[in-house]
C-alpha cells in the first residue's frame, strides 16, 4: 500500500495505513502522519464493480467540494478545511491512482479530530438535518446536471422494481434444486407486498416527467454516520460522496429517516422492534427545514413520502440481491439480505401508519 501512496501529493512522512472498518462499499485505511500537527490521510480503494465510471465519480466529488469550498471562502467561514472533504491529486495531477493491478485509489486529508455516531439523539438529529439542509442548500445553484450519476439511476424507483423483475425471472429460470430458484418460491408474499405498491412508489418519476418536479443535487447516503462531529458533539463535515449526483430532494431526507427515525435496526431480526421515531423525525425535520431554503411546496409536501419510499427502495434492493445470491452488499449470514427485507418492509408499513402525523409535523414546521 505505500506503493500506491507513493503516488499521491503529499510530502510529509507517514505511517503505514490501517484498515478502518465503514461501509459496506470501498475499503478505507487511515494513514496517519509521523509528527504531531501534521497532515494525515484517509485512502480508499474504490469499489470499481459498483462504481464503474470511476472517472465520472471522481470529477462528481471534485465539482462539489470545490463549489462548496468557494462558498465558504466567500462567506468567512473559518477551519474550512475541517468543514469541507479536501482531495489529494496524484503527482501527475489526477484525482485518482489507478494501479498496475487496475484497483483505483483516491486520498482525502483527514477530518480530525472528529468522531460519528451510530445512533442519534433528538439533538444531533437536530444538528444533522441542518448539515444535510445546509449541504442540500450550498449545491443548490448547481445545475442538477453539472453532475453525473456515479451509478446509473442511483435511487430511480421504476429502476429498481425493473432489476427486480429481471431477479425474480433469472431466478425463477434456474433448477429446482438452485439455492436462488428456492428464494423466489419461498418469498411470494414480500413479491406481492412490493406489487401492490409500486404504483404509489413510482409517483415522483411521473412527476418529474410532467415537470412538476425538480432534481437537485443530493447526496444520496445521508445515514449520521456520514457526518463527522466536533468534540463537542457539533457536525463538522459531510463525507462519503461518492454517490453525491441530481436526485429529488426528498430522498436525501427519506434516507436519514430510514436510517435514524427507526426504533429497531436496518436489519432487525426482530421487526416488532421496527417503529418510527416521531421525536427523531421532528428534530431532524427541524433542523433540515431551517436551512433547506429553497424548497418549492410540493417539496415540502412530499418530505413524509420520501420517508416510505426510501424504505421501500432499500426493501427491493435487498431483496433483489438476495434473489441474485448476494452479489451486492457485504453480508454477515446466509439469510442476512432476507433479514435486512424484512426489517425494511416493516419500516415502510410503520411510516404508512403515521403518514398523517408526519405531515402534520412538517405542516407546523414550515
Ligand atoms: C450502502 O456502504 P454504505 O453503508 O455507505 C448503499 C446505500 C444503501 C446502504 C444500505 C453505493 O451504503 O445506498 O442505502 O448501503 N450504497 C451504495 O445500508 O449502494
Ligand atoms: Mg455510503
Amino acid at each position: 500500500m505505500n506503493e500506491v501512496l507513493r503516488h499521491f501529493a503529499i510530502w510529509n512522512e507517514v505511517q503505514e495505513p490501517q484498515p478502518l472498518r465503514i461501509g459496506f462499499i470501498n475499503d478505507s485505511f487511515v494513514v496517519q502522519a509521523k509528527r504531531v500537527g501534521e497532515t494525515s490521510y484517509c485512502l480508499q480503494r474504490i469499489n470499481h464493480h459498483i462504481f464503474k465510471d470511476v472517472e465520472g465519480l471522481m470529477r462528481n466529488i471534485e465539482i462539489v467540494t470545490s463549489h462548496i469550498r468557494e462558498k465558504l471562502l466567500i462567506s468567512r467561514a473559518e477551519n474550512i478545511e475541517r468543514k469541507v472533504l479536501h482531495l489529494i491529486p496524484t503527482k501527475e495531477g489526477k484525482l485518482f491512482y489507478r494501479s498496475p493491478e487496475g484497483e483505483y485509489w483516491r486520498l482525502y486529508v483527514l477530518v480530525e479530530p472528529a468522531t460519528s455516531q451510530e445512533k442519534v439523539t433528538p439533538m444531533s438529529a437536530e444538528l444533522t438535518g441542518q448539515a444535510f439542509g445546509r449541504f442540500q442548500r450550498q449545491l443548490a445553484d448547481l445545475p442538477f446536471n453539472a453532475l453525473c450519476e456515479s451509478i446509473p439511476n442511483f435511487h430511480n424507483m421504476e429502476f429498481r422494481l425493473q432489476e427486480l423483475d429481471e431477479a425474480i425471472k433469472a431466478a425463477s429460470a434456474l433448477e429446482p434444486s438452485e439455492i436462488r430458484r428456492r428464494r423466489v418460491e419461498a418469498c411470494k408474499d414480500i413479491i406481492d407486498w412490493i406489487n401492490r405498491r409500486r404504483e404509489m412508489m413510482c409517483l415522483a418519476e411521473v412527476l418529474f416527467r410532467e415537470g412538476k418536479l425538480k432534481k437537485h443535487i443530493n447526496h444520496c447516503d445521508t445515514k449520521v454516520n456520514n457526518v463527522l462531529f466536533d468534540e463537542k458533539g457539533r457536525p463538522i463535515c459531510i463525507v462519503d460522496l461518492d454517490t453525491v449526483m441530481p436526485g429529488f430532494v426528498f430522498s436525501d431526507f427519506g434516507d436519514f429517516m430510514r436510517t435514524a427515525a427507526n426504533t429497531g435496526l436496518e436489519d432487525d431480526p426482530n421487526p416488532d422492534n421496527i417503529h418510527v421515531d416521531l421525536e427523531i423525525f421532528e428534530a431532524y425535520a427541524r433542523g433540515y427545514l431551517k436551512e433547506a431554503t429553497f424548497l418549492t411546496d410540493i417539496e415540502k409536501e412530499l418530505l413524509p413520502y420520501g420517508c416510505r419510499l426510501l424504505s421501500y427502495m432499500q426493501t427491493v434492493r435487498f431483496f433483489t440481491d438476495y434473489l441474485n445470491g448476494d452479489t451486492y452488499y457485504k453480508i454477515q449470514s446466509p439469510e442476512h439480505n432476507l433479514v435486512r427485507t424484512r426489517a425494511q418492509l416493516r419500516l415502510v408499513e410503520e411510516q404508512e401508519k403515521v403518514e398523517d402525523k408526519m405531515k402534520a409535523i412538517i405542516k407546523k414546521l414550515s
